[in-house]
């Protein structure tokens, strides 16, 4: 197949450009190196050491001998771009990685709450209107979110997308219908993947455009099969506040002897997804995109649920880390349970990796290899959700 992978520098896209072309796709990706300049405003660094985009590119060719196209420009902002590279490309997919993917650093302030709305809702609704004035077929893969349903307890394992709800009609009969599960995002982030799901709906209702929005949990680890082939394919590594997710935050914190940085109680329980999970269901995704009609498929791209205090006792356990329990920077529930469906991808062929010490201690190995590249001065979360909660920190650390 060709494969159009929109964002496939970053942390899920570049390994699942990789594991594509390694499968045998004709891969073109495009990207605007967005994720690379916000290091640059943050003042971070990917903990392991990434080279550019074309060198990443070279040295994919040197060790597998596949070649991977590459276009640099804004999904969100250059809509002719976009055409003209469906229109000349005409993939048979659209992978489509291209948004800001931080909550914390969508609610940094007013502008980066903007920044992420307009980047996020314009690409996706780019990507869209383009498939139909291109009049093409091609499916489109969007990564999407577990936190679209919000993370209250819920008295239901949480379905894939949809919910059967019946209720009386005007004249008292039971009606029944199909609707999105009600949406509860919890950061300006969030809420872009919420209103991405409106334009999905639409564009598949009223063009018959193929969607599949994954909802993937957290994703965790670094390398993958293809990543480890040469020093220059390793993937990036977010340790910082903004962009370092919970599990690789703690291993790298753990390799370097930082007290773990858990909000509040450490109570929010999340789902899981190691990265070598995340390439293998985005290609059984596209490869069984032929099941996809009207109806956007939705899937639950996630491994296991598991709470925060907990994956912090586990590595106080193996590792002997010490664990801080700091004031919550973000307004979220302070316990929650949690647990989701995810049928549909296990039905095509999703056998997951589950969190273990062994596969821990493997992850930390990556950290403690580059631990020398890490800036200890950028790891604590200082993006505030509300006036309330920067009061709450600053009283603290008084
Ligand atoms: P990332 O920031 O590492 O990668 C995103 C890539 O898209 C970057 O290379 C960036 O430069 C590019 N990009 C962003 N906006 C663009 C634009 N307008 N035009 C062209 N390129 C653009 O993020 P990631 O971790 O790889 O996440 C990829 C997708 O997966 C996101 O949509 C995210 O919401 C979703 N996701 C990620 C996780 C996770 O834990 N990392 C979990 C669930 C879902
Ligand atoms: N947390 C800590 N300590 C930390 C970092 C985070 O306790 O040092 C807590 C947070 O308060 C939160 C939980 O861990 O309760 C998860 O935070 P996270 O930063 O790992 O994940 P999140 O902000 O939800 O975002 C990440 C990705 C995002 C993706 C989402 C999937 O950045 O792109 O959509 O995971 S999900 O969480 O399932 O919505």
């Amino acid at each position: 197949m060709r494969i159009l992978v929109l964002g496939g520098d970053g942390f899920c896209g570049w390994p699942t450009a990789l594991h594509l072309s390694d499968a045998g796709h004709d891969v073109l990706i495009v990207d605007n190196e967005i994720r690379r300049r916000m290091d640059v405003e943050l003042g971070v660094q990917s903990l392991t050491p990434i080279v550019s985009l074309p060198e990443r590119i070279e040295a994919w060719r040197e060790v597998s001998g596949r070649c991977l196209q590459l276009e640099m420009f804004d999904v969100a902002r250059d809509y002719d771009a976009l055409l003209n590279t469906l229109r000349t490309y005409r993939p048979d997919a659209v992978v489509h990685f291209a948004e800001q993917r931080a909550a914390p650093y969508s609610m940094k302030d007013a502008a980066h709450k903007c920044y992420t709305v307009d980047n996020n809702v314009n690409a996706t609704h780019n990507v869209l209107a383009a498939l139909v004035e291109a009049r093409l077929d091609s499916q489109l893969v969007h990564l999407g979110t577990m936190g679209v349903y919000g993370y209250e307890t819920s008295a239901v394992d949480l379905p894939e997308g949809y919910l059967t709800i019946s209720y009386p009609d005007r004249h008292g009969a039971v009606v029944t219908r199909e609707a999105l599960y009600p949406t509860k995002p919890g950061s300006v982030y969030h809420l872009t993947k919420s209103l991405d799901q409106l334009l999905f709906q639409f564009y598949a209702h009223n063009d018959g455009i193929r969607v599949t929005d994954l909802h993937q949990g957290i994703v965790w680890g670094t390398q993958t099969a293809e990543t480890r082939r040469d020093p220059r394919l390793i993937n990036r590594f977010d340790y910082d506040g903004d962009f370092g997710t919970v599990l690789n935050r703690f291993l790298m914190q753990a390799a370097i002897g930082y007290p773990l940085t858990v909000h509040g109680t450490g109570g929010q329980t999340r789902a899981f997804i190691n990265i070598q999970d995340t390439v293998r269901c985005v290609r059984l995704a596209i490869e069984s995109g032929d099941q996809v009609g009207r109806r956007v498929r939705i899937m639950n791209q996630v491994a296991e649920t598991l709470r925060v205090r907990d994956l912090a006792e586990l590595l106080e356990r193996l590792v002997g880390a010490a664990v801080a329990y700091l004031p919550n920077p973000r307004a979220e529930a302070d316990e929650n349970e949690l647990a989701v469906r995810s049928d549909n991808l296990k039905r095509l062929g999703l056998d997951p990796i589950l969190m273990e010490a062994g596969l821990l201690g493997e992850s930390m190995e990556i950290a403690k290899e580059y631990a020398n590249r890490c800036d200890v001065s950028k790891i604590p979360s200082v993006s505030y959700w509300n006036a309330e909660r920067r009061c709450a920190a600053q009283k603290v650390s008084r």
